[in-house]
């Protein structure tokens, strides 16, 4: 694929999760000058707009144990078709949210364009919830479990015939809140995770050295990155609907960016969980852009 092409894809959805204002995240990351910026790097980059999300004022709960199902599902659906026709195309995608909940659709897209897929979790979280296991309904703590085929017969099978994620293929960085569902599951398919425990004991720089080791080992034909910014500690990132304290510092997120970046592994990415309700003077998204530059290439000197 050609990385000088880019392809901007926002994804204005709040379905995932409880608190509004998560929509309009693509907006404040385009506010903050995510496509200037990756121009200036000299990308050709296309701003393929929002994928469009029906607006519900009140978030109804038409699934008692899955919150707005039907809206998901459709954002999905729309959202790997997009994605789908982008990577055909021979553009990076780069996918602005949303809530979490917008991975369910990005990666089923990816995943058609892959046998071996790796995926790097960037997130306090886990995602990894089922409907046996979710304490919230919420459909933002299930992404991940749903592109590795557990969950939702729907959710899953939107990207028909495309190969789910491996469970060896996965690696989790960041995490500091995960529930009893999720760690047993971690457990018995022994995902690879780095927690701020391990981030704190080995430092990030040896974090990410392993992290590209694991996934080259693991004879990968590509690699997605899911930023949910949540990750980092929310002194830097205070817009986010579910803040956990005791996260990754400013530095530390932008030494993981420029490694990736000089692994040169990655090859499609997103950010979600911006949402400048909660924000301060946007800098949660000011934050979002500034490591989508150093992922794509940003240099001091
Ligand atoms: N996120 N584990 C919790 C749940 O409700 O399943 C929180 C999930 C947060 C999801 O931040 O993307
Ligand atoms: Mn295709
Ligand atoms: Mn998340
Ligand atoms: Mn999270």
């Amino acid at each position: 694929m050609n990385r000088k092409k880019i392809s901007i894809i926002g994804v204005p959805s709040d379905y995932g999760q409880q608190r509004r204002g998560v929509d309009m995240g693509p907006s404040a990351m385009r506010y903050a000058g995510a496509i200037e910026r990756l121009e200036k790097l000299g990308y050709d980059v296309v701003d393929e707009g929002n994928v469009s999300v029906r607006k519900l004022e009140k978030s109804k709960r038409n699934d008692h144990k899955l919150l707005n199902l039907e809206e998901v599902l459709d954002v999905s659906e729309q959202l790997a078709k997009k994605v789908d026709e982008v990577i055909e195309q021979g553009r990076f995608p780069v996918i602005l949210g949303g809530d979490h909940s917008i991975s369910i659709g990005s990666i089923a897209g990816i995943r058609k364009h892959y046998q071996n897929l790796g995926v790097i979790w960037f997130d306090a979280h886990t995602d990894i919830n089922t409907p046996e296991t979710t304490p919230s309904g919420n459909i933002h703590g299930m992404p991940l479990a749903i592109n590795l085929g557990l969950g939702d017969e729907r959710l899953i099978n939107i990207a028909k015939g495309a190969p789910f994620l491996k469970f060896e293929n996965v690696v989790i960085i960041g995490a500091r809140s995960i529930d009893e569902g999720e760690r047993e599951l971690i457990k018995n398919k022994k995902i690879k995770i780095f927690t701020m425990h391990e981030i704190d004991r080995m430092g990030m720089s040896k974090v990410i050295e392993e992290t590209v080791a694991y996934l080259k080992a693991r004879q990968v034909d590509g690699v997605h990155i899911s930023i949910d910014l949540d990750a980092l500690d929310p002194i830097y990132t205070p817009g986010v609907g579910t803040p956990v304290p005791g996260g990754i510092t400013y530095r530390e997120s932008h030494l993981a960016m420029e490694m990736l970046e000089e692994a040169k592994i990655i090859t499609s990415c997103e950010f979600v969980e911006v949402n400048p309700i909660l924000d301060e003077r946007n800098k949660t998204a000011d934050t979002a852009v500034a490591l989508m530059g150093s992922l794509l290439g940003e240099k001091l000197v």
